[in-house]
């Protein structure tokens, strides 16, 4: 088997999607930490690693590996045989789009500007921005309606398994259900609520997201 590490911040949600898929798989990795708050992420040492100072990298056996759908893919063959994803190809491309809707639509609305402004900026003794978290209010709802239309919730995302999707989605939901924007965001998503109801009672979840 392989030597794994994860370098990386462990309150970061991608950091966290790696590591639930790792925790849920029982598999021995390290975690080094990368702060991404004072500037280690941007080191000359860690670009060698990782040329966007994004965390998380995984290294396999003195292999650099970034950009979180690339590990986790990686990941669920090596130490999971294939369990994370679906097999039947059409829920296989929706545990995609549910990724890429995350990456590009979700994160940068409800992590980069909700979460932000809401949770981390105050704690640094700033003002948060009313007018940006308001700004990003509909385009959140958006994307967390277009997966909630994707989602069997049976109990997961995808069906009986828990898998890629729900890692990358629980994260996100670990910080955004602590903002008061949850409520309208998660709106018109009854099956998503019951998901999260039933995921964040996990005993990774727990121990990943604490
Ligand atoms: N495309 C990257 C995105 C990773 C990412 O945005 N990580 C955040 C933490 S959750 C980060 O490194 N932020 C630090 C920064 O942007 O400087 C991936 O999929 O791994």
């Amino acid at each position: 088997m392989a030597t794994l590490t994860v370098y990386g911040t462990p309150i970061s949600t991608y950091v966290r999607t790696v590591r639930l898929l790792l925790e849920r798989a029982g598999t021995d990795y390290t975690l080094k930490g990368v702060s991404i708050f004072n500037g280690e992420s941007q080191s000359a040492d860690y670009l060698a690693k990782n040329p966007f100072g994004k965390v998380p990298t995984l290294e396999v056996d003195g292999v650099l590996l970034y950009e979180t759908n690339a590990i986790v893919e990686y990941l669920d063959a090596v130490v999971a045989d294939h369990k994370f994803s679906p097999a039947e190809p059409l829920r296989q491309a929706q545990m995609r789009q549910i990724m890429g809707i995350i990456d590009s639509y979700l994160y940068p609305r409800a992590i980069g500007t909700i979460v932000i402004q809401r949770l981390i900026v105050p704690s640094q003794g700033g003002t948060t921005d009313e007018a940006l978290v308001n700004s990003a209010v509909a385009p959140a709802k958006t994307a967390v309606e277009a997966i909630e239309a994707l989602t069997l919730g049976t109990p997961y995302l995808l069906g009986n398994d828990i898998g890629i999707a729900d890692f990358y989605l629980i994260p996100i939901f670990i910080y955004l259900s602590k903002t008061p924007e949850f409520a309208a965001i998660t709106a018109q998503t009854p099956k998503l609520k019951a998901w999260w109801e039933h995921v964040s009672q996990l005993p990774e979840v727990t121990k990943v997201c604490a």
